[in-house]
C-alpha cells in the first residue's frame, strides 16, 4: 500500500483510491473497475467531494423505496465490495434485504472472493454463486443478465451502486423499481434508474444506512409520500447546478 501523508490535502480521495488497488490485487475488482474508479473521482472532484443537498434529497427517497418494498435487493459488483462492504452487509440487515454479486466482467473466482469479502463483514448469504438458480434478464446482451431467479429476478426494489447501461432499462422493462448510486449524473444508469444518488459510495452508503434506520419506524403513507414527492429529472439537475456552482467558485479563484 503506498504511503499517503496525513496532511495532504487529498489524503482521503487517495485513501479510498488505494481501497481500489488493494481490492485489484485481492481479485475483488476488475482491471476496468480502476479505470471506473477514476471517472468517479473526476465527477466527485466536480462536485466538491461532498454529499449535496441534492443527493440527500435522493438518499430518503431511496431509503423509503427500499422500506417499503416487499422484496428488496442489493446487487454488487466489485467495486462496490471494495469500498464499503461493512455498510452493505449493515443496510441488507436493517431492511431485510437479499445481498446478489452481479458482475459486468464476469469472472468465477472474482464471484467467490466477492462472496467471501461480503462473509468476513457478516453476510450470512450472498447470492449469485449457484448456477442451478440462474434465470436470464431478457433483451440484455451483457453477463449481467444472469441473476438468480430467487434474488434480483424475483425483486421489486434493486439497489444497483455503479452500473454501466443497459440493465437500468431492462429492470424496469421486468416492472421493478430501480435504485442507483452514480457520481455522474448525465451517465445512461443515473438518467433512466427511477432513484438515482449522484454521490460517492463511500459517503452516501454510510448515509443510506443511517437515513434507512431513521425512516424504518415511520408509517407507510409517510414512506410513499416521499417517494411520491421524488422528482429523479429535477434531482439529477440539482445536481448538475451544483457542478456548474462548484466550478464558477473555482474559476473565480485563479
Ligand atoms: O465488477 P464488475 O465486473 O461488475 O464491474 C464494475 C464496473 C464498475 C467496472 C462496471 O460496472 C463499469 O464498467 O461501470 P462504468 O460503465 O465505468 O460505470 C460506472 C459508473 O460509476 C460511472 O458513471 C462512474 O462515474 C461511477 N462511479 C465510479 N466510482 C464511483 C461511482 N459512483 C459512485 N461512487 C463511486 N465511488
Amino acid at each position: 500500500m503506498a504511503l499517503i501523508p496525513k496532511n495532504h490535502p487529498r489524503a482521503k480521495s487517495l485513501l479510498i483510491r488505494e481501497r481500489l488497488v488493494d481490492g485489484f490485487e485481492n481479485g475483488v475488482v476488475a482491471k476496468e473497475g480502476l479505470l471506473a474508479h477514476g471517472r468517479g473521482e473526476a465527477f466527485d472532484y466536480l462536485l466538491g467531494e461532498k454529499t449535496t443537498k441534492a443527493a440527500k434529497k435522493a438518499i430518503r427517497a431511496a431509503a423509503s423505496a427500499l422500506i417499503l418494498a416487499k422484496n428488496p435487493i442489493i446487487s454488487v459488483n466489485g467495486n462496490v465490495t471494495a469500498l464499503c462492504p461493512k455498510e452493505i452487509v449493515q443496510l441488507a440487515k436493517t431492511l431485510d434485504a437479499k445481498i446478489e454479486v452481479n458482475l459486468f466482467y464476469e469472472n468465477r473466482e472474482r464471484r467467490k472472493n466477492i462472496v467471501k469479502i461480503l462473509k468476513k463483514n457478516g453476510a450470512k448469504n450472498v447470492l449469485g454463486l449457484q448456477p442451478k438458480f440462474y434465470k436470464r434478464i431478457p433483451g440484455l446482451d451483457s453477463a449481467r443478465r444472469i441473476v438468480d431467479k430467487n434474488g434480483i429476478h424475483a425483486a421489486d426494489v434493486v439497489l444497483v451502486p455503479l452500473e454501466d447501461g443497459d440493465r437500468t432499462i431492462s429492470l424496469k422493462k421486468l416492472g421493478k423499481k430501480v435504485i442507483t448510486f452514480d457520481l455522474n449524473p448525465l451517465s445512461r444508469t443515473a438518467q433512466t434508474a427511477q432513484v438515482t444518488i449522484v454521490d460517492n459510495v463511500i459517503r452516501g452508503m454510510k448515509e443510506l444506512l443511517v437515513v434507512s434506520k431513521k425512516l424504518s419506524s415511520k408509517n407507510e403513507q409517510t414512506l410513499k409520500k416521499i417517494v411520491s414527492g421524488f422528482d429523479n429529472k429535477k434531482n439529477l439537475s440539482a445536481n448538475i447546478s451544483e457542478i456548474k456552482k462548484h466550478l464558477n467558485r473555482r474559476a473565480h479563484l485563479v
